[in-house]
């Protein structure tokens, strides 16, 4: 469950949050599979209750109704052919699955391929569910059915995450259900999940339903990554999921977000990875931020996020530059930091608007920060120097650092008063080399800085202070 089943050496998960499938396509086809990117994670792809108050927040996307492949992203027709598209531009889909509960609790109504709920009486005749497929009374026994004390494993697995009704995947009934609508998933070709809400599951039946999942067309298990919240300090814990995949690693951004805020000294990133307390290299998926947590949901708050560019896109370049664990890059819409609830830019008819592309940047209200030059080129760097282990570590002031991937490419960050400006080993061979921060090849020549790598691997490194991106980066397919 853990191989991202990543084509020919790429790596970076992107995503693509609220993105219509048809739009996915378009993307893989014109900008991920040409710029390297492994895969996409997109929204839940299954059918979702319709929330008028607020009226179609974002969140309603994770109130299941059924498993019906139909939501404001598209059809099953247009999801099948997103999957084909992106498979072909060698890019991998994996999908959010909302597997956890139902609606939240109270109310009726029609979910957005046309099917009634009933969440009064906990009635789901799209799957079917009936009342005894929940946990409810019968195992919570919390006073109101929600969860409250997070400190009670039974009532976090058990009980209603604010009032979402809570499925009972300790029983054979629902794991048939889940399996079956994650089977379908694989035989459109998707080869990957991120697991919505895992804490809130049993370890034990993960295992018990990842057992009724089939293998993916290509071979092996399909790569499984699981929202699990463990920032410390509460008793579940990220290591009890391992035996079903990877787990989401929330202690990742939080870290940065301190080291390139100037509150922890950057120098002590020597150690990152295991020995800042985090779980294995290939146990974890990576990122700065989330689309819960980028704007106060799950546990959030804290992280950096698009809404500061600077020092978003430094702790992006050491993410996607350091080989600890598989990095995800979340790309945005512009919404109202007031009304986190807002969904994603829309038509009059509330239908959701195409994402339009303007040279390399996204317009039409869609941030796209995989489309930033500082982040897109270090999935570049990431690719190519992938396999190789970190050297030639520096740290010349708290808060400057630069090391190098094997003979393969070289990085220096800079958030100190005054410029690193010195001699510097790159590991790399001698030539002349295009930082991908500042510019591109573009026709031969770059459009940045140049750096002069001399026969012993050294060069004169200078990195900017008080600039945008105080940051280099060259790397060996970027060599002049
Ligand atoms: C997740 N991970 O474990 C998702 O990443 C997160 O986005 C989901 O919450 C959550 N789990 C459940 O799938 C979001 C959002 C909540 C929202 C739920 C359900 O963060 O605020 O809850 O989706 O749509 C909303 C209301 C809440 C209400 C609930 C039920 O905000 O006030 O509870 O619906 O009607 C009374
Ligand atoms: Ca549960």
């Amino acid at each position: 469950y853990t191989d991202p089943y990543c084509i020919g050496g790429r790596d970076g998960i992107v995503h693509l949050f609220e993105w219509k499938w048809n739009d996915i396509a378009a993307e893989c086809e014109k900008f991920l599979g040409p710029y390297g990117f492994c895969a996409v994670q997109t929204s839940p792809a299954n059918e979702n209750r319709i929330v008028t108050n607020p009226y179609r927040p974002w969140w309603e996307r994770y109130q299941p109704v059924s498993y019906k492949i139909h939501t404001r992203s598209g059809s099953e027709d247009e999801f099948r052919n997103m999957v084909e598209k992106c498979q072909q531009s060698g890019v991998r889909i994996y999908v959010d699955v909302v597997i956890n509960h139902m609606t939240g609790a109270g109310g009726q109504g029609f979910g957005t391929n046309g099917t009634f709920y009933d969440g009064d009486n906990l009635h789901f005749p799209g799957v079917p569910y009936g009342p005894t497929d929940f946990n409810d009374g019968s195992l919570c026994h919390s006073c109101d059915m929600n969860i409250h004390n997070y400190d009670n494993v039974e009532e976090v697995r058990n009980c209603r995450l604010s009032t979402l009704l809570d499925l009972k995947m300790g029983s054979d009934y629902v794991r048939d259900q889940v399996s079956g609508y994650l089977n379908r998933l694989i035989d459109f070709g998707v080869v990957g999940f991120r697991v919505d809400a895992a804490k809130h599951m049993w370890p034990e039946d993960l295992i018990e339903l990842f057992n009724k999942v089939k293998d993916l067309p290509i071979g092996g298990r399909p790569f499984v990554y699981q929202e699990v919240i463990d920032q410390g300090g509460e008793p579940i814990k990220g290591e009890e999921y391992l035996a079903t995949g990877r787990i989401i690693n929330f202690r990742f951004g939080l870290q940065l977000a301190n080291v390139f805020r100037r509150q922890s000294a950057m120098k002590y990133l020597s150690s990152w990875g295991t020995g800042w307390g985090m779980w294995a290299s290939d146990s974890v998926v990576n990122f700065i931020d989330n689309h819960d947590n980028q704007r106060g949901h799950g546990g959030g708050g804290g992280v950096l996020t698009h809404w500061e560019p600077k020092p978003y896109k430094m702790a992006s370049a050491f993410m996607l530059a350091h080989p600890y664990g598989m990095p995800r890059i979340m790309s945005s819409y512009e919404y109202n930091r007031a009304n986190n609830y807002e969904g994603p830019p829309h038509n009059s008819d509330m239908t959701t608007a195409s994402v339009q592309i303007n040279g390399m940047r996204c317009t039409n209200g869609w941030s796209c920060e995989h489309r930033w030059s500082q982040i897109y080129n270090m999935v570049g760097f990431r690719n190519m120097v992938s396999g190789t282990a970190l050297n030639n570590w520096w740290s010349g002031a708290d808060y400057q650092i630069a090391f190098s991937r094997g003979d393969r490419g070289f990085i220096a960050l800079n958030l100190e008063g005054f410029d690193i400006n010195q001699n510097l080993q790159t590991g790399l061979p001698a030539g002349r080399y295009c930082d991908v921060i500042s510019g591109d090849i573009e026709n031969d020549e770059c459009t940045g800085k140049t750096v002069e790598v001399q026969n012993d691997g050294t060069a004169h490194i200078n990195v900017c202070s008080d600039c945008d991106d105080p940051v280099l980066a060259i790397h060996i397919g970027a060599k002049i």
